[in-house]
């Protein structure tokens, strides 16, 4: 099996109902991951460990989930030059507002490309990574190209009526 280009990471086992979109788009386009739970919080030892060795293990995309005080994009952009693409995980207490604001607001320097909150972020950030990586894969460009003129193909040009 191919080594993962891109790291699915996300803070708790309650995000994967959220980030398994990220992982469905990315089997659909043939785009090899690897998904992880790290925690900012409650394994700090090992967000470090992913950070350091992201780039030496052949990472290219990281996309981070989390939910609440949502530090684990940023820290890990803090500690790899590996891009990160964040997602705001949907909370009960705030809908995931929170989220939003703790993974958009990195300081200067440190940049985490921020997706919309929920499933719909989840998703791009998967059609995200796969764009990235397709900047260098023909193959993986012709089948993004093909996924996005169907998805554009599936719209109807009226409405249905009731
Ligand atoms: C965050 O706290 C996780 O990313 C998750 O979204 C949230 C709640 O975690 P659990 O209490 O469900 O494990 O760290």
């Amino acid at each position: 099996m191919d080594s993962p280009r891109v790291g699915i990471i996300m803070g708790s086992q309650s995000d994967w109902p959220t980030m398994v979109e990220a992982a469905d788009i990315l089997d659909e386009l043939g785009v090899e991951y690897e998904a992880r739970i790290v925690s900012a919080h409650r394994t700090p030892d090992r967000l470090w460990d992913y950070g350091k060795t992201a780039v030496t293990r052949g990472l290219q995309v990281i996309i981070a989930g989390a939910g609440g005080a949502a530090h684990l994009p940023g820290m890990m952009a803090s500690k790899t030059r590996v891009p990160v693409i964040g997602v705001p995980v949907q909370t009960r207490a705030l809908n995931g507002v929170d989220s939003l604001y703790s993974i958009l607001q990195m300081p200067r320097g440190f940049p985490v490309a921020t997706m919309a909150i929920g499933a719909a972020g989840a998703k791009n950030a998967g059609l995200m990574a796969a764009g990235i990586l397709a900047l260098q894969d023909a193959d993986l460009a012709a089948r993004l190209d093909q996924w996005r003129a169907d998805l554009s193909a599936s719209i109807a040009d009226e409405p249905l009526r009731d």
